[in-house]
């Protein structure tokens, strides 16, 4: 079976994030040399360069809810159309973040693809936090913390609108790794019939089984699923270098195991890497992470 090409696309979007450093992401990624170990797994491979995305000091934060929300919806648009192209073309969409609110961009694009052939999705959200807060509930007022509920349809419009309608059908997302959720996001994910895996229950179940059950979701009666991988779900000893870093995340071997199984799967359409940022990392420590966690993903074996 002749492999897809992987595109990637790097996207140094900070405006969701409270403070900079994840904008550096893609460039922490690239130079470990990703590209090349792609291509020794037996894939075409090509670099599409950054989505362009404005920088903090040059805007006004006029929304203090969801600050940077124009701006956030403009690079989401072009993300969106470059993931809905790559996918018509027949190749597989690998992003780079950034925050995590370009989630919002890759997810439009991919829902917009599999819609036109009738098709609905499943989407694996790996993450330390909900990322289910609105503009109404976010304390913080950072959209990196709104993309799994603009997903869902929950929040702002400019958002929740990128796909037409709502992109997400919640009884096909599952999140994994779930370890600090604000108050308002409790309520929104007992609403929304999304099924949650915390670390407690990583804890009791171990990953294969959380892995599985979560496969289970997503692919029933689905075109196949989205990973969208928050760096920060991992543990900061093995991903210390990450947007929002909490303690108690999932070890190295956990992590890989997550991405083995959904390589194993065959039903991964797309996936994006969020939240790496080398300002605070060791030696790109949490950069050359990634890289292993997406050869992972793509295929490489231990055996
Ligand atoms: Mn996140």
């Amino acid at each position: 079976m002749t492999k897809k090409k992987i595109c990637m696309h790097g996207v140094p979007m900070d405006l969701g994030c409270g403070h900079r450093g994840v904008d550096m992401g893609p460039s922490a990624v690239r130079i470990t040399n990703l590209g090349k170990a792609i291509e020794r797994l037996g894939y075409p491979f090509e670099d599409l360069g950054n989505i362009p995305v404005e920088i903090p000091q040059r805007l006004a934060p006029v929304n203090e809810n969801a600050r940077f929300l124009g701006p956030i919806a403009v690079c989401c648009g072009l993300l969106r159309d470059e993931v809905k192209a790559d996918l018509d073309a027949g190749h597989f969409p690998l992003v780079i973040g950034g925050d995590h609110s370009i989630a919002i961009g890759t997810i439009a694009g991919v829902v917009s693809h599999f819609r036109e052939k009738g098709e609905e999705i499943g989407v694996i959200w790996f993450d330390a936090h909900g990322d289910m807060n609105t503009p109404e509930s976010s304390p913080s007022g950072n959209v990196h913390g709104m993309p799994l509920a603009s997903c869902l349809g929950y929040g702002a419009k400019e958002l929740t609108g990128l796909a037409g309608e709502t992109m997400l059908n919640p009884e096909k997302v599952v999140l994994i790794g779930i370890r600090e959720l604000d108050m308002g996001e409790r309520k929104l994910i007992r609403e929304s019939g999304i099924k949650v895996f915390t670390m407690h229950d990583i804890d009791r179940d171990g990953m294969a089984k959380v892995v599985a059950e979560a496969l289970e979701i997503v692919t029933k009666d689905t075109a196949g699923f989205h990973l969208s991988f928050d760096l920060d779900g991992c543990d900061p000893e093995v991903a210390p270098g990450v947007g929002t870093p909490v303690p108690g995340g999932v070890n190295y071997r956990e992590a890989h195991y997550l991405m083995e199984a959904v390589a194993k799967s065959g039903k991964m359409t797309s996936m994006e890497m969020t939240e790496v940022d080398p300002v605070i990392d060791t030696g790109n420590q949490t950069a050359q992470f990634t890289k292993e966690l997406i050869l992972s993903a793509l295929g490489k074996r231990i055996l």
